[in-house]
């Protein structure tokens, strides 16, 4: 209850803040993107696991700020990097379900976007399958998102349920394989056969793959032999503030 009385009051003192973890092509290293983690430092507790206070927030509502918040502080970065001589290709921001019980957040997103100035095509918004499947007008809410402009990605693909027939309709451009499958990529058979699996799925529909979690050269090189041309993970970096991004990816 404590946590909660804290957590609510976190935005006005300027407790969170965000990290972005670059997001590669496999073959160049070339940085495609950027997803955007949201941290909150407590001057007592310190830094929350994001584990701990993002179902938190999701149970009392306080998700809809904070969603709104970190989606235009990304879209600020954005425009600052650019700014600063750092151009980076895609900014992506997770969203919660709760952040769609409430109706269409398109228009949230439409209003971000028209005060940040930033293109609509450069920013990817993240939603898991278990979203899309347990919100029951998740496809009218993904259709608005994906009218104007916005680019969607399925997060944690092959931990939920989706059927293929449902993913079909969705107006998706990537999937990203939940990092459980690539932990074990080389030395487990079945994570090697889902991964595999995704892959495939995600080139005869024609949409982007990108793997989570890579945190060895090994499992790169397995994704790139295997078709998969993008990853995210600690091998090539963990997440990091803007001024990392900046000092790391300027030049390249
Ligand atoms: O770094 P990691 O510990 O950041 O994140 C843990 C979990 O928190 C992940 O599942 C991630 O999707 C989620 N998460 C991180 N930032 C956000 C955010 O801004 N919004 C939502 N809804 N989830 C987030
Ligand atoms: O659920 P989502 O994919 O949005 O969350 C991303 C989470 O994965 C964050 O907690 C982030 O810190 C974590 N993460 C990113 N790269 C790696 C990695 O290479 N290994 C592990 N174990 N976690 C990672
Ligand atoms: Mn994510
Ligand atoms: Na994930």
């Amino acid at each position: 209850l404590r946590l909660e009385t804290f957590l609510r009051r976190s935005l006005e003192k300027n407790e969170m803040f965000l990290n972005y973890q670059p997001q590669v092509e496999i073959d160049t290293g070339r940085l495609v993107g950027v997803e955007a983690l949201v941290r909150w430092n407590h001057p007592e507790l310190g830094l929350v696991p994001p584990a701990r206070f993002i179902p938190l927030a999701e149970d009392s509502g306080f998700i809809n700020q904070l969603g709104k918040w970190v989606l235009d502080e990304a879209c600020r970065q954005m425009m600052r990097w650019q700014a600063q001589g750092l151009h980076v290709p895609k900014m992506a921001v997770n969203l919660s379900v709760k952040q769609f019980e409430r109706g269409s957040i398109a228009g949230m997103v439409a209003d971000i976007l028209k005060e940040t100035g930033l293109e609509p095509q450069r920013l990817q918004l993240e939603v898991t399958e278990s979203v899309i499947m347990n919100t029951g007008d998740a496809l009218g809410f993904i259709n608005d998102l994906h009218a104007i402009g916005v680019g969607l990605a399925i997060d944690d693909f092959g931990t939920g349920y989706s059927s293929l027939a449902y993913l079909k309709q969705l107006p998706v451009q990537t999937l990203k394989i939940d990092r459980s499958f690539i932990k074990d990529i080389s030395t487990d058979v079945n994570d090697e056969a889902i991964a595999i699996a995704i892959i495939q799925l995600g080139k005869s529909m024609q949409l982007s793959v990108i793997a989570e979690g890579v945190e060895t050269e090994e499992q790169a090189a397995f994704l790139l032999r295997h078709g998969c041309k993008l990853a995210q993970g600690y091998f090539y970096s963990r997440p990091v503030l803007a001024q990392d991004m900046l000092e790391r990816w300027i030049d390249h």
